[in-house]
Protein backbone atom coordinates (compact mmCIF):
# COMPACT_ATOMS: atom_id res chain seq x y z
CA UNK A 1 0.00 0.00 0.00
CA UNK A 2 1.31 3.43 -0.90
CA UNK A 3 0.49 5.90 1.81
CA UNK A 4 1.29 9.97 1.86
CA UNK A 5 3.62 10.61 5.04
CA UNK A 6 3.12 14.64 5.81
CA UNK A 7 5.47 16.00 8.89
CA UNK A 8 3.34 19.04 10.05
CA UNK A 9 6.10 21.53 11.90
CA UNK A 10 4.77 24.41 14.14
CA UNK A 11 7.25 27.54 14.51
CA UNK A 12 8.01 29.22 17.25
CA UNK A 13 9.57 32.35 18.09
CA UNK A 14 11.34 32.54 21.60
CA UNK A 15 11.67 35.31 23.92
CA UNK A 16 14.36 34.97 25.68
CA UNK A 17 15.67 37.08 28.39
CA UNK A 18 12.26 38.02 29.87
CA UNK A 19 10.87 36.84 33.04
CA UNK A 20 8.32 34.67 31.60
CA UNK A 21 10.27 32.85 28.39
CA UNK A 22 7.03 33.03 26.26
CA UNK A 23 6.88 31.93 23.09
CA UNK A 24 4.41 32.64 20.27
CA UNK A 25 3.58 30.24 17.28
CA UNK A 26 4.58 32.52 14.29
CA UNK A 27 4.14 29.87 11.51
CA UNK A 28 3.46 26.48 10.09
CA UNK A 29 5.15 24.33 7.47
CA UNK A 30 4.03 21.30 6.26
CA UNK A 31 6.68 19.02 4.53
CA UNK A 32 6.11 15.96 2.88
CA UNK A 33 8.38 12.37 4.11
CA UNK A 34 9.51 10.36 1.24
CA UNK A 35 8.03 7.13 1.38
CA UNK A 36 9.42 4.76 -1.34
CA UNK A 37 10.81 1.84 -0.17
CA UNK A 38 13.70 0.70 -2.63
CA UNK A 39 13.42 -2.65 -4.13
CA UNK A 40 17.19 -4.21 -3.33
CA UNK A 41 19.25 -4.01 -6.92
CA UNK A 42 19.46 -7.67 -8.36
CA UNK A 43 22.36 -9.53 -9.98
CA UNK A 44 23.06 -11.79 -12.51
CA UNK A 45 25.17 -14.46 -11.80
CA UNK A 46 26.94 -15.99 -14.94
CA UNK A 47 29.42 -18.62 -15.85
CA UNK A 48 31.81 -18.63 -18.12
CA UNK A 49 33.03 -20.88 -20.90
CA UNK A 50 36.98 -22.40 -21.11
CA UNK A 51 38.01 -25.18 -22.94
CA UNK A 52 38.84 -27.38 -20.38
CA UNK A 53 36.17 -27.46 -17.66
CA UNK A 54 34.29 -31.06 -18.22
CA UNK A 55 30.64 -30.37 -19.41
CA UNK A 56 29.44 -32.77 -16.73
CA UNK A 57 31.27 -31.04 -13.81
CA UNK A 58 29.27 -27.34 -14.92
CA UNK A 59 26.00 -29.81 -15.16
CA UNK A 60 26.88 -30.67 -11.38
CA UNK A 61 27.46 -27.39 -10.32
CA UNK A 62 24.34 -25.69 -11.79
CA UNK A 63 22.71 -28.22 -9.84
CA UNK A 64 24.76 -28.36 -6.50
CA UNK A 65 24.53 -24.28 -5.77
CA UNK A 66 21.69 -22.70 -8.12
CA UNK A 67 19.31 -26.07 -7.73
CA UNK A 68 19.01 -26.35 -11.23
CA UNK A 69 17.00 -29.69 -12.73
CA UNK A 70 19.46 -31.83 -14.48
CA UNK A 71 17.41 -30.73 -17.44
CA UNK A 72 18.01 -26.72 -16.63
CA UNK A 73 21.50 -27.65 -16.06
CA UNK A 74 22.26 -29.49 -19.15
CA UNK A 75 20.42 -26.46 -20.95
CA UNK A 76 22.45 -23.70 -19.24
CA UNK A 77 25.80 -25.75 -19.66
CA UNK A 78 25.11 -25.90 -23.44
CA UNK A 79 24.52 -22.34 -23.91
CA UNK A 80 27.50 -20.90 -22.22
CA UNK A 81 29.62 -23.76 -24.00
CA UNK A 82 27.94 -22.17 -27.02
CA UNK A 83 27.66 -18.60 -26.59
CA UNK A 84 30.70 -18.11 -24.18
CA UNK A 85 28.56 -17.01 -21.34
CA UNK A 86 25.33 -17.86 -19.77
CA UNK A 87 23.13 -17.05 -16.65
CA UNK A 88 23.25 -19.52 -13.72
CA UNK A 89 21.04 -17.72 -11.58
CA UNK A 90 19.48 -13.72 -10.41
CA UNK A 91 19.89 -12.84 -7.03
CA UNK A 92 20.37 -10.23 -4.35
CA UNK A 93 23.70 -8.61 -3.85
CA UNK A 94 24.91 -10.66 -0.81
CA UNK A 95 23.73 -14.34 -2.11
CA UNK A 96 24.98 -13.26 -5.80
CA UNK A 97 28.16 -12.60 -4.07
CA UNK A 98 27.94 -15.82 -2.34
CA UNK A 99 27.18 -18.26 -4.83
CA UNK A 100 30.10 -16.35 -6.95
CA UNK A 101 32.41 -17.69 -4.18
CA UNK A 102 31.32 -20.67 -4.07
CA UNK A 103 31.48 -22.18 -7.33
CA UNK A 104 34.86 -20.69 -7.97
CA UNK A 105 36.69 -21.82 -4.89
CA UNK A 106 35.12 -25.25 -5.73
CA UNK A 107 36.13 -25.03 -9.11
CA UNK A 108 39.70 -23.99 -7.95
CA UNK A 109 39.81 -26.92 -5.55
CA UNK A 110 39.03 -29.57 -8.52
CA UNK A 111 41.78 -27.78 -10.35
CA UNK A 112 39.43 -26.60 -13.44
CA UNK A 113 39.66 -23.01 -14.58
CA UNK A 114 36.08 -22.74 -14.92
CA UNK A 115 35.00 -18.68 -13.93
CA UNK A 116 32.28 -17.26 -12.16
CA UNK A 117 31.17 -13.61 -12.08
CA UNK A 118 28.10 -11.17 -11.08
CA UNK A 119 26.84 -8.19 -12.94
CA UNK A 120 24.43 -5.95 -12.07
CA UNK A 121 20.75 -6.50 -13.34
CA UNK A 122 19.46 -3.33 -15.31
N1 LIG B 1 33.58 -25.74 -23.05
C1 LIG B 1 33.66 -26.83 -22.08
C2 LIG B 1 33.97 -28.15 -22.77
O1 LIG B 1 33.84 -28.23 -23.97
C3 LIG B 1 32.35 -26.95 -21.29
C4 LIG B 1 32.05 -25.79 -20.43
C5 LIG B 1 30.75 -25.32 -20.33
C6 LIG B 1 33.05 -25.16 -19.68
C7 LIG B 1 30.43 -24.27 -19.52
C8 LIG B 1 32.74 -24.09 -18.86
O2 LIG B 1 31.10 -22.60 -17.94
C9 LIG B 1 31.43 -23.64 -18.76
N2 LIG B 1 34.33 -29.16 -22.00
Amino acid sequence: MKTRVLVKHRIFNLHMGNPHNESEEVGQVITEVKNKTKRPSLYKVILLNDDFTPMDFVISILKKFFHKSEAESARIMMEVHSQGAGIAGIYPFELAETKVYQVNEYSRAQRYPLKCIMELEE
